[in-house]
């Protein structure tokens, strides 16, 4: 199997383009991305596994382009992870090195790491010989309801079954331009919006934020995003109706990651004249079902299953609820496990092997599916990241000043959610932005609490456990 087969024989055509400003922009040709990949490639040779700072720029795409073609199994990493999380995140997984942009300043444990930078302008032949199927390709963190993140292990079949089964649903093809926004260091942005556009050999431009001039600008024939980013979209839009004509002309708007909400679904349609595409996954499945493109989206619904993947709806314990169910999958395009966490990778499949989502739904008169909910409490979806509760409320316990707490997610209308922690101090309350600082120390920026609530005591059961549920959600 070859995983990017448009760099075997490379072409002329823009493979991928950076930044959102035309006079400055960076872009590599399929030739130049070949000998800068390869070129690194080479110098990976005989590795196992590598770290990538996976900063939004064209350095990232040409480090995990590098890793793929060398056979050696990359680890994206948040620019942003705090010292608890990336300390954790580099004992897990052990890379051998890390790859960086030139002059880039790494953080402590990772400067610790031998380092080879990523030269764009390199250039060297692309090796032929591509390790099998199942292979790993990428470990992928991702946060559970308690511990630290997990890494998810995905082999380069289901990485390439899964693009294919994307582009079958819409269309994907090498002349397609896809725009995003998204960062490089999880599925939806370095799977879907890197390796994606590269196996089908068309061209990626990255605009680092999803601003509608810019997006306007670009030609974009797909935009992925993920709902935030659509919500803020949506704003400018309502503005901008020259932006939104442009956009308009594109083939598909896709968003992921989290729900759009029917109000935003709307609003993107009334200005663009496009309904949005909604795909649904997870970190460990890859993605699951899809919009199609020859389909009329049904907002509310992620679509049908993906060609391969099996979707099984297995009724909740103790519910008669119309249909409803817990998402269980299987097919292609699943991980093959957390690293070094065998009991975590048995708890999240089911005897018979299906893999848990966690997420309920339901299915649709058409056969789309509809996701209703989420059976962790804890897991809270914020921006479309998803974010541990036990994470950060075992970061704040760490403060002096905390006794008890509990985290939770907020309706939000711009983030979906939005983390809030109600806090029994010891004393003296601490001030709020102390506790956030402290947290965004030990944590990724996007964990903190946008909010900090101090009461005098957490609402407990007879067992003495917190009942989130009896926390104001307001
Ligand atoms: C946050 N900030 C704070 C606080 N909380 N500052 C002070 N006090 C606080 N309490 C900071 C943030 O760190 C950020 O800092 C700034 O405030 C603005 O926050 P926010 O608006 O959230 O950040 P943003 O930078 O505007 O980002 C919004 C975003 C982002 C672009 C939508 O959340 C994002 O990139 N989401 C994508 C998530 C994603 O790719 N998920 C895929 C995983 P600063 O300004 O310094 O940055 S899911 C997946 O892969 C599956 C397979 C799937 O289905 O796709
Ligand atoms: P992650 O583990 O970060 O990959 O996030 C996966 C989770 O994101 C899924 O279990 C869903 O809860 C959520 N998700 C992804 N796509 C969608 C979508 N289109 N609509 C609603 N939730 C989604």
């Amino acid at each position: 199997m070859n995983l990017l087969p448009a760099l075997l024989d490379p072409q002329d055509r823009i493979a991928l383009r950076f930044g959102a400003d035309q006079s400055t922009h960076t872009e590599l040709s399929y030739a130049q991305l070949a000998g800068a990949a390869g070129a690194l490639a080479a110098a990976l040779a005989g590795r196992q596994r590598v770290a990538v700072h996976a900063t939004p720029t064209l350095h990232t795409a040409v480090g995990i382009t590098a890793a793929l073609l060398a056979g050696v199994t990359a680890v994206p990493l948040n620019p942003r992870l705090g010292e608890r999380e990336l300390g954790h995140v580099l004992a897990d997984s052990a890379p051998e090195l890390v790859l960086a942009a030139p002059g880039v300043v790494l953080p402590g444990p990772l400067a610790a790491l031998p380092r080879l930078d990523i030269d764009p302008a390199s250039s060297a032949t692309v090796p032929t010989e591509e390790p099998p199927a199942s292979a790993p390709a990428l470990i992928v963190y991702t946060s559970g309801t308690t511990g630290s993140p997990k890494g998810a292990v995905l082999s380069r079949g289901a990485v390439a079954s899964n693009l294919d089964a994307l582009a079958d649903a819409w269309a994907w093809t090498v002349d397609d331009l896809l725009v995003h926004a998204l960062p490089l260091f999880h599925v939806h942005g370095l799977v879907l919006g890197v390796i994606g556009p590269l196996r089908r050999g068309g061209t990626l431009h990255h605009i680092g934020a999803l601003d509608a001039r810019t997006l306007a600008g670009s030609g974009a024939s797909m935009v992925f995003g993920v709902p935030t980013q659509y919500h803020r979209l949506a704003d400018q839009l309502e503005t901008d109706p020259d932006a939104a004509a442009a956009i308009g002309r594109a083939r598909l708007l896709v968003s992921g990651s989290a729900a759009l909400t029917a109000v935003d679904h709307a609003r993107l349609h009334r200005a663009t004249g496009l309904a949005v595409r909604e795909r649904y996954g997870l970190t460990e499945t890859l993605i699951l079902t899809a919009a199609r493109a020859e389909d009329e989206p049904e907002p509310g619904t992620v679509g049908r299953p993906l060609r391969g993947t099996e979707v099984r709806l297995t009724p909740l314990a103790g519910e008669q609820a119309d249909g409803l169910g817990a998402v269980e999958v299987r097919g292609p395009g699943l991980f093959d496990g957390y690293l070094n966490r065998p009991d975590a990778t048995a708890a999240a499949h089911t005897p018979d092997g299906w893999f848990c989502t966690g997420d309920i739904g339901r299915w649709t008169a058409s056969g789309a599916l509809a996701l209703v909910g989420r059976s962790a409490t804890d897991l809270i979806k914020s921006g479309g990241y998803k974010i541990g509760a036990g994470e950060i409320e075992n970061a704040l316990l760490e403060h002096a000043g905390v006794a008890e707490v509990a985290v939770v997610g907020v309706p939000d209308d711009d983030l979906g959610e939005r983390i809030v922690a109600f806090v029994v101090p010891t004393g003296t309350a601490p001030p709020e932005r102390e506790l956030v600082d402290h947290v965004a120390t030990l944590l990724a920026p996007h964990k903190r609490p946008r909010e900090v609530r101090f009461t005098d005591a957490l609402p407990r059961n007879d067992m003495g456990k917190v009942v989130k549920a009896r926390l104001p959600r307001d």
